[in-house]
């Protein structure tokens, strides 16, 4: 089950790229459930590429799934809901209650903890003098917030927004994996417990697995930038 090489009836194409979290968000759920699909890597940083992929979908934001003569399907929390129509284990529980949960803690993740830790890894990425350091500090403030908030929730339940992985776990796994680089879990032993969880999670794992070629590669480059600055 994976990636594969030919369209076939039902096959989605998802354009993405290893490093973006919301696009590991997604393929966390993808994994999850054990669909096909036809990979469609993007490099935005390629001006031609990113042009190209402005023409298929407008604003530009990856993860982006594309049918078989259907519509496009932008939003990775979006996506995760067609997902869930698939098949395979869900992502948003039946149970209202339980899908008000997951659906809060995944906003949760994607507005505060996905958006703050990529202000905090494109800041690092500059030469000192070029880092804007209130943005920093409003992003180090709200990761400090959502820490406090997820160390509470995991206190008492094994997965992010309850007893089964679904769609929460996908969006903390993903802003976790550059969160936890740049800051700590200092003192909050049930959310380093549930990062745990997280890590040793087939999805996640192969995951991160597959974004790490990439990531190496963005760390050399970065590296080398600020010595020849
Ligand atoms: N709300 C969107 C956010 C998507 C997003 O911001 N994707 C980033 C990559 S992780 C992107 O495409 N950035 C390129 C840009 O903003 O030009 C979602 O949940 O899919």
């Amino acid at each position: 089950m994976g990636p594969g090489s030919d369209d076939h009836e039902g096959r989605f194409e998802l354009y993405y790229h290893p490093l973006s979290p919301y696009s590991q968000k997604v393929l966390v759920a993808i994994y999850e459930k054990g669909l096909e699909f036809t990979p469609r890597i993007v490099n935005l940083k390629s001006a031609q590429e990113r042009a190209r992929f402005r023409e298929l979908y407008p604003m530009g934001k990856l993860p982006l799934v594309v049918l078989n003569h259907g519509p496009l399907i932008p939003e990775s929390s979006i996506i995760i809901e067609y997902l869930d129509g698939l098949g395979g284990a869900r992502l948003i529980p039946e149970d209202a209650e339980d899908a008000r949960r997951t659906r809060f803690i995944d906003r949760f993740c994607d507005n505060y903890l996905i958006d703050s830790a990529s202000i905090l890894f494109a800041e690092g990425a500059k030469a000192p003098a070029h880092q804007d350091t209130s943005r920093i500090e409003t992003a180090q403030h709200q990761i400090t917030a959502i820490y406090d908030f997820l160390e509470h929730e995991v206190s008492h339940r094994v997965w992010a927004a309850g007893a089964e992985f679904s769609m929460a776990d996908c969006a903390a796994a993903a802003g976790l994996f550059y969160a936890s680089r740049i800051m700590s879990f200092r003192d909050r032993p049930n959310l380093a417990a549930y990062a745990e969880r997280l890590a040793t999670r087939e999805s996640v794992a192969r995951v991160r697995a597959e974004a790490t070629p990439y990531l190496q590669a963005l760390l050399t480059r970065i590296k080398q930038l600020r010595e020849t600055a």
